[in-house]
């Protein structure tokens, strides 16, 4: 029980230094136009869990650093984080009107500026990695360059947009017609990159700027690799269980679109049951390392068990 209020006090207090740490990042004019600024601060501070920029200051923390190195680095990822969800919102995309409770941006600005302010926020991100820390020591500056390697990768087309790009060609063929339904192993491929590529790269981001060892971030690589399948599974389990109002999103969607989902694959209680494999696994490789008493443990409880 002191392990659950600990962590829920933990989460606030990272949220709200994030959450003001992406307001102080956000552009604003007279250096960008008002109505781009207007866009992307709608939907990065509409809420959201936080979930990639706590995972990567908890790596940070996990491997001895000092959190405020990887700050930039958090604040990049929930700013992609942001822009993919701009773009899954499109009609050209998933078409959803409900996103973090709110109506999604191209409902209220227009397709055209949600795509810039996704196209914004992307670009912003690196421009923030490559910008902070501002430091002209050679250490921090190689360690600045692999984080941002590392988040081009778990963002880009081997990444996240690669998942999402399987994700698109298995609900239409762009004649109109239906495709095979994806296997398994398809399934898994996908997710890893839509989902856990970029939740990978946010706990290895703040290992490696926090000066994590190489074994130190590898078993948190490998960790990440099952908290994000973790949460996908999780996900599906709420599209199908949850409620649009406590979501934030429609509930149900990806069921109606007959979307390959591991409840389809597997039933909900076996679903379950792999998400808590998962968060076994992940344990188990963060305690070869002797990090099972870091805050990572207790965020893959929470991936697990959380209910939005
Ligand atoms: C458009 C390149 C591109 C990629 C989109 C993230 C994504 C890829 C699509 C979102 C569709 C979706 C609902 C995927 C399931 C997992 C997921 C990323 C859920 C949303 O993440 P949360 O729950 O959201 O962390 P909050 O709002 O809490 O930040």
């Amino acid at each position: 029980m002191t392990a659950i209020i600990d962590l829920g006090h933990y989460l606030d207090e990272r949220r709200s230094e994030i959450d003001a740490a992406l307001v102080a990042a956000l552009p604003r004019p007279p250096l960008c136009p008002a109505n781009v600024a207007d866009a992307m601060r709608y939907s990065v501070t509409a809420g959201g869990k936080r979930l990639r920029p706590i995972l990567c200051l908890a790596s940070a923390e996990a491997v001895g650093g000092d959190r405020r190195a990887a700050m930039p680095a958090a604040c990049a990822l929930e700013f992609i984080h942001t822009y993919s969800l701009i773009h899954d919102d499109l009609p050209a995309m998933d078409n959803d009107t409900l996103r973090r409770g709110q109506p999604t941006l191209h409902v209220v600005a227009g397709e055209g500026m949600a795509i810039l302010a996704g196209d914004g926020l992307l670009t912003e991100a690196f421009a923030l990695m490559a910008r902070e820390p501002a430091s002209v020591d050679a250490a921090v500056v190689a360690r600045k360059l692999r984080v941002i390697a590392i988040v081009a990768s778990g963002a880009g087309a081997a990444g996240m947009v690669g998942g999402q790009a399987i994700d698109l060609a298995s609900v239409t063929h762009r004649n109109g017609s239906m495709p095979a339904p994806l296997g398994a192993d398809d399934v898994r491929d996908m997710h890893a990159r839509k989902t856990g590529a970029l939740i990978r790269a946010s706990a290895c981001a703040g290992a490696v700027m926090s000066g994590g060892t190489d074994a130190q971030v590898d078993a948190i690589d490998r960790a990440a690799s099952e908290f994000g399948l973790a949460f996908q599974i999780v996900d599906d389990v709420l599209d199908v269980e949850g409620a649009s109002a406590e979501l934030g999103k429609t509930a149900g969607k990806d069921v109606a679109a007959g979307k390959p989902t591991y409840p389809a694959l597997y039933g909900l209680e076996r679903s379950k049951q792999m998400a808590r494999a998962c968060l076994e696994r992940a344990t188990e490789i963060l305690s070869s390392v002797s990090l099972a008493d870091s805050r990572l443990v207790q965020i893959g409880g929470w991936i697990v068990n959380r209910t939005r």
